[in-house]
Protein backbone atom coordinates (compact mmCIF):
# COMPACT_ATOMS: atom_id res chain seq x y z
CA UNK A 1 0.00 0.00 0.00
CA UNK A 2 1.28 3.27 -0.80
CA UNK A 3 2.06 5.58 2.16
CA UNK A 4 1.30 9.60 3.01
CA UNK A 5 4.04 11.79 1.82
CA UNK A 6 4.93 13.68 4.67
CA UNK A 7 5.40 17.55 3.73
CA UNK A 8 7.82 20.00 5.60
CA UNK A 9 7.34 23.64 5.02
CA UNK A 10 10.25 25.28 4.82
CA UNK A 11 9.19 29.55 5.69
CA UNK A 12 11.87 32.52 4.59
CA UNK A 13 11.00 35.75 6.48
CA UNK A 14 11.54 39.18 5.13
CA UNK A 15 13.86 40.21 2.31
CA UNK A 16 14.14 36.84 1.27
CA UNK A 17 12.21 36.78 -2.05
CA UNK A 18 15.56 39.21 -2.91
CA UNK A 19 17.72 36.41 -2.61
CA UNK A 20 20.14 35.81 -5.33
CA UNK A 21 19.50 39.91 -6.51
CA UNK A 22 21.52 41.87 -4.22
CA UNK A 23 24.56 41.72 -1.74
CA UNK A 24 25.50 37.80 -2.91
CA UNK A 25 29.02 38.07 -0.99
CA UNK A 26 27.16 37.39 2.14
CA UNK A 27 24.29 35.43 1.36
CA UNK A 28 25.29 33.75 -2.08
CA UNK A 29 23.70 33.59 -5.96
CA UNK A 30 21.11 31.66 -5.60
CA UNK A 31 17.47 32.35 -5.41
CA UNK A 32 14.38 30.82 -3.83
CA UNK A 33 13.30 28.64 -6.50
CA UNK A 34 17.10 27.36 -6.23
CA UNK A 35 16.34 26.53 -2.57
CA UNK A 36 13.40 25.14 -3.54
CA UNK A 37 14.83 22.66 -6.12
CA UNK A 38 17.70 21.60 -3.07
CA UNK A 39 15.03 20.92 -0.09
CA UNK A 40 13.57 18.67 -2.59
CA UNK A 41 16.27 17.12 -3.77
CA UNK A 42 17.50 16.65 -0.01
CA UNK A 43 14.09 15.14 0.84
CA UNK A 44 14.27 11.14 1.91
CA UNK A 45 11.61 9.01 0.02
CA UNK A 46 7.91 9.50 1.35
CA UNK A 47 8.90 13.19 2.20
CA UNK A 48 7.86 16.70 0.41
CA UNK A 49 8.35 19.83 0.41
CA UNK A 50 6.32 23.19 1.02
CA UNK A 51 8.04 26.31 0.63
CA UNK A 52 6.63 29.66 1.46
CA UNK A 53 7.96 33.48 1.75
CA UNK A 54 6.08 36.53 3.19
CA UNK A 55 7.68 39.66 4.08
CA UNK A 56 5.01 40.21 6.53
CA UNK A 57 5.10 38.65 10.15
CA UNK A 58 1.49 37.93 10.77
CA UNK A 59 1.42 35.73 7.94
CA UNK A 60 4.50 33.87 9.02
CA UNK A 61 2.64 33.25 12.31
CA UNK A 62 -0.63 31.90 10.01
CA UNK A 63 1.45 29.34 8.22
CA UNK A 64 3.04 28.40 11.63
CA UNK A 65 -0.44 27.60 13.34
CA UNK A 66 -1.74 26.21 9.75
CA UNK A 67 1.12 23.78 10.11
CA UNK A 68 0.06 21.89 13.49
CA UNK A 69 -1.08 18.21 13.30
CA UNK A 70 -0.38 18.48 9.10
CA UNK A 71 2.83 18.71 8.71
CA UNK A 72 6.43 16.64 9.77
CA UNK A 73 8.40 19.47 10.86
CA UNK A 74 9.76 23.00 9.92
CA UNK A 75 12.55 24.57 8.30
CA UNK A 76 12.56 28.39 9.08
CA UNK A 77 14.70 31.30 7.91
CA UNK A 78 13.04 34.14 9.78
CA UNK A 79 15.26 36.72 8.24
CA UNK A 80 15.46 39.88 10.79
CA UNK A 81 12.21 38.89 12.65
CA UNK A 82 15.02 36.09 13.95
CA UNK A 83 16.19 39.10 16.43
CA UNK A 84 13.11 40.73 17.27
CA UNK A 85 10.31 38.82 17.27
CA UNK A 86 8.65 37.36 20.29
CA UNK A 87 5.22 36.51 18.41
CA UNK A 88 7.37 34.56 16.17
CA UNK A 89 8.95 32.64 18.86
CA UNK A 90 5.27 32.28 20.56
CA UNK A 91 3.70 30.91 17.48
CA UNK A 92 6.83 28.44 16.88
CA UNK A 93 6.03 27.42 20.40
CA UNK A 94 2.46 26.15 19.79
CA UNK A 95 3.86 23.71 17.27
CA UNK A 96 4.70 19.96 17.97
CA UNK A 97 7.06 19.26 15.21
CA UNK A 98 10.61 19.55 15.09
CA UNK A 99 11.73 23.41 13.85
CA UNK A 100 15.05 23.88 12.49
CA UNK A 101 16.45 27.68 12.08
CA UNK A 102 18.36 28.37 8.92
CA UNK A 103 20.33 31.12 8.37
CA UNK A 104 22.44 31.89 4.77
CA UNK A 105 24.85 33.77 6.34
CA UNK A 106 27.56 32.93 9.56
CA UNK A 107 25.51 35.79 11.64
CA UNK A 108 28.03 35.22 14.54
CA UNK A 109 30.73 37.01 12.50
CA UNK A 110 28.12 39.83 11.99
CA UNK A 111 26.78 42.84 13.63
CA UNK A 112 26.13 42.22 17.43
CA UNK A 113 22.24 42.70 16.69
CA UNK A 114 22.63 39.21 14.78
CA UNK A 115 23.42 37.61 17.69
CA UNK A 116 20.74 36.73 19.51
CA UNK A 117 17.78 34.86 18.14
CA UNK A 118 14.62 34.77 19.60
CA UNK A 119 13.86 32.02 17.83
CA UNK A 120 16.25 29.73 19.13
CA UNK A 121 14.81 29.62 22.11
CA UNK A 122 12.42 27.03 20.06
CA UNK A 123 14.54 25.88 17.57
CA UNK A 124 15.82 22.26 18.09
CA UNK A 125 18.71 22.85 15.64
CA UNK A 126 20.76 26.33 14.13
CA UNK A 127 22.06 26.20 11.05
CA UNK A 128 24.14 29.17 9.56
CA UNK A 129 27.45 29.95 7.65
CA UNK A 130 26.68 27.31 5.00
CA UNK A 131 24.97 29.20 2.48
CA UNK A 132 21.79 27.97 0.68
CA UNK A 133 23.05 24.48 1.63
CA UNK A 134 21.93 25.18 5.12
CA UNK A 135 18.18 23.96 3.99
CA UNK A 136 19.34 20.89 2.67
CA UNK A 137 21.30 19.92 5.73
CA UNK A 138 17.97 20.85 7.90
CA UNK A 139 15.59 19.02 5.53
CA UNK A 140 17.63 15.89 6.13
CA UNK A 141 17.54 15.99 9.87
CA UNK A 142 14.18 16.41 10.12
CA UNK A 143 13.51 13.63 7.20
CA UNK A 144 15.94 11.29 9.75
CA UNK A 145 14.05 12.55 12.98
CA UNK A 146 10.97 11.84 11.24
CA UNK A 147 11.33 8.43 9.50
O1 LIG B 1 21.75 34.90 7.07
C1 LIG B 1 20.52 34.84 7.00
O2 LIG B 1 19.93 33.97 6.39
C2 LIG B 1 19.67 35.93 7.66
O3 LIG B 1 18.56 35.30 8.28
C3 LIG B 1 19.22 36.84 6.55
C4 LIG B 1 18.48 38.08 7.04
C5 LIG B 1 19.27 38.78 8.15
O4 LIG B 1 18.50 39.87 8.66
C6 LIG B 1 19.62 37.84 9.26
O5 LIG B 1 20.37 38.55 10.22
C7 LIG B 1 20.44 36.68 8.73
C8 LIG B 1 18.30 39.07 5.92
C9 LIG B 1 17.53 38.55 4.77
C10 LIG B 1 17.64 39.51 3.65
O6 LIG B 1 17.82 38.76 2.51
C11 LIG B 1 18.33 39.36 1.42
C12 LIG B 1 18.88 38.54 0.50
C13 LIG B 1 19.43 39.05 -0.63
C14 LIG B 1 19.40 40.41 -0.84
C15 LIG B 1 18.84 41.23 0.10
C16 LIG B 1 18.30 40.71 1.24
Amino acid sequence: MERDVKTILVLNGPNLNLLGQRQPEIYGHENLDDVKALAQAACAEGFSIEQKQSNWEGQLIDWIHEARGTTAGIVINPGALTHTSVALLDALNTYEGPVIEVHISQVHKREPFRHHSYVSKRADAVIAGLGVDGYGAAIRRICKLQS
